[in-house]
């Protein structure tokens, strides 16, 4: 018995090492399905994805739809399932639509992290609620987004006034985050009125009109939170089409590459640089950990890069500006 269980003692070590060495060899397929193709924010992203998957010899497939919107991200999803990738990274465009259909890919066994966005409550491998078998969700702190926005906004317009947000659409956690750490951060406000939100399906020309209806309804507008890249590029066009460059104030989520003229002209007082770059990284890294035996975080959190006047031809901060 004695000698048995010595000679499986060190038998497993050998059919271990064994099976890294076949796992480490692969080749693997990490698949990065974004909330949507066209937005420099999940394009700076890729290039971060890319960037990690290049160092540990990994192919990135990067499959997306045109549009922000669970209708058309589905299907790209399904075809992904059919390829079989050895792991997902997705930014489900829904927290609750997204549920069934990504079940769908981890019943076919395929490891699942969230980038950007959440499903259900974003609290992965707990045991609680439907949407809890992710293994990380890896995003900005975007609560915390929202109350940044927030103090800049109240500092901006001298701590009172009328303001309001310009958003996506309810149901995307990231977007949701924001506008609920940006009105919570305002309570702290008394002489601020926080009006109601405006919803613009992430159409830049819808979020201008938006704007231009909330100032004809309200004279003494002071300023606006844009949400994300959309909100805030459609309302700053909102601003500028109402005459109000300067008057009115603009804080904006998100930094594509407009970005820059837009502060130095002063028709946008400051933009919040998330890092998706840093998000793409991290997700092909930690998938790439999960695939090779390694435990992974549950939650991964990137940063802000805070973007004004002042220091926006810095080097240091006009690195975090999207690529396009
Ligand atoms: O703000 C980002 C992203 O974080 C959000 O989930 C959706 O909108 C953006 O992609 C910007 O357009």
């Amino acid at each position: 018995f004695i000698k048995s269980a010595a000679i499986a003692s060190l038998a497993a070590p050998a059919l271990i090492t064994a099976g890294r060495a076949v796992a480490q060899d692969k080749k693997f397929t990490i698949a990065l399905i974004p909330g949507l193709t066209t937005d420099a924010f999940y394009i700076t992203m890729r290039k971060g994805a890319e960037a990690a998957a290049k160092a540990v010899g990994a192919q990135l497939v990067f499959q997306g739809a045109p549009e922000f919107n669970p209708v058309t991200q589905v299907p790209v999803l399904d075809a992904v399932i059919a390829k079989s990738p050895d792991a997902l990274l997705i930014a489900p465009t829904d927290t609750n639509q997204l549920i069934q259909p990504l079940k769908r890919a981890s019943d076919a066994g395929i490891p699942i992290i969230t980038v950007d966005t959440f499903i259900g409550s974003g609290d992965y491998q707990t045991g609680a609620g439907d949407g809890d078998f992710p293994l990380s969700y890896i995003a900005s702190d975007n609560i915390l987004g929202g109350a940044i926005a927030a103090r800049a906004l109240a500092t901006a317009i001298g701590d009172k006034g009328k303001v309001f947000v310009s958003n996506v659409k309810p149901g995307i956690s990231t977007t949701d985050q924001r506008e609920q750490g940006f009105k919570d951060e305002m309570k702290k406000h008394p002489n601020i009125e926080v009006l109601e939100t405006q919803f613009n399906e992430n159409d830049a020309n819808k979020a201008a009109s938006q704007l231009q209806a909330v100032y004809a309804r309200n004279s003494d507008l002071a300023g606006v939170f844009g949400a994300n890249l959309f909100s805030a590029m459609g309302s700053s066009n909102g601003v500028q089409q109402a005459g109000q460059i300067g008057k009115m104030k603009v804080v904006a989520f998100d930094a594509p590459g407009s970005i820059v003229d837009s502060l130095n002209s002063g028709l946008v007082d400051m933009a919040i640089a998330q890092h998706p770059a840093e998000i793409g990284y991290y997700g092909v890294m930690s998938a790439y950990a999960h695939l090779t035996g390694n435990s992974i975080p549950t939650k991964i959190g990137t940063g802000f890069t805070v973007i004004d006047k002042k220091n926006v031809a810095d080097p240091a901060t006009a690195k975090f500006i999207y690529a396009e």
